[in-house]
């Protein structure tokens, strides 16, 4: 069983508690005894389980969430403590999913109640557990014996460890504990890197698609000023021959006036025709009026 906090946004009134162990060792019973009170004789594996409990740990309100969680890996008689072996790996896992080697676990040896059964001594659990530092207890989800103790035993655990956190955090150094470092982490660590250095060159993508559109647009402006100034050239043109036809109506006015002025000329000369005529007219007369 072992519990610790989100990250650094740890509240002192949630504890978070995960329970691991193999299929039937008695996860549900334990914790359905702890929350309901009761004992469940028929085994039925569990797929999911969560839970939320507000308990009073010495004198203050606690909210507790825990899960269950078999590790299929191992199988083990089901009356039984877990072996050595088994619990060292589930150690291992559980350092491996916290990253940090000092999440509060405790170890915890259920079906005390089936002592003709049993498969581990306490010695030899009891000394493993010294061997890695953490406390062993052990339980019987069938009479109720310890199961109280194991949960507020681990949740007392928690809080030390969240208070010292805090303390560290708010301490003269403020340097928060160093954590372990392993292949995985160097190579999640490189992936997370690679992983900026794609975006980048994505949206570096972007930014020459981008230029490459203003670049055409440029183009396009380009190509609409020789528009604009054909049409002024257009517009200059459309003015000279306005000119032209001026110029073309003050020619045939003046030839109106040419042809106007050859009539005059042609009247004149009638004119002067006419005046010789009454001139020969009046001779005749003076030779006809004349006495013989
Ligand atoms: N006598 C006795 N039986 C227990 C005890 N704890 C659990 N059992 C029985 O053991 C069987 C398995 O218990 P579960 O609590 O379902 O086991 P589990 O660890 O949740 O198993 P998975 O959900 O498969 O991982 C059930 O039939 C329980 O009644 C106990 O302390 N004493
Ligand atoms: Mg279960």
């Amino acid at each position: 069983m072992a519990s610790g906090k989100n990250k650094s946004q740890a509240s002192l009134a949630l504890h978070k508690v995960i329970m691991v162990g193999s299929g039937g060792v008695g996860k549900s019973a334990l914790t359905l005894q702890f929350m309901y009170d009761e004992f469940v004789e028929d085994y039925e594996p569990t797929k999911a389980d969560s839970y939320r409990k507000k308990v009073v740990l010495d004198g203050e309100d606690v909210q507790m969430t825990f899960w269950t969680r078999r590790d299929r890996r191992t199988t083990l008689p089901s009356e039984t403590t877990t072996s050595g072996a088994e619990k060292g790996f589930c150690w291992e896992q559980i350092l491996r999913v916290k990253e940090e080697e000092l999440v509060p676990i405790l170890v915890v040896g259920n079906k005390s109640d089936l002592e003709e059964r049993r498969q581990v001594s306490v010695e030899e659990a009891s000394s493993r557990a010294v061997e890695w530092g953490v406390p062993y207890v052990e339980t019987s989800a069938k009479t109720r014996a310890n199961v109280d103790k194991v949960f507020f035993d681990l949740m007392r655990e928690v809080r030390k460890k969240k208070m010292s956190e805090s303390k560290d955090k708010n301490g003269p150094s403020g340097k928060k504990k160093k954590k372990r470092c392993c292949p995985l982490q160097v190579l999640v660590l490189v992936l997370e890197v690679l992983q900026v250095l794609v975006l980048v060159l994505e949206v570096l993508q972007v930014l020459v698609l981008v230029l490459e559109v203003l670049q055409v647009l440029v183009l396009v402006l380009e190509v609409l000023q020789v528009l604009v100034l054909v049409l002024e050239v257009l517009q200059v043109l459309v003015l000279v021959l306005e000119v032209l036809q001026v110029l073309i109506l003050v020619l045939e006015v003046l030839q109106v006036l040419v042809l106007v002025l050859e009539v005059l000329q042609v009247l004149i000369l009638v004119l002067e025709v006419l005046q010789v005529l009454v001139l020969v007219l009046e001779v005749l007369q003076v030779l006809v009026l004349e006495p013989k």
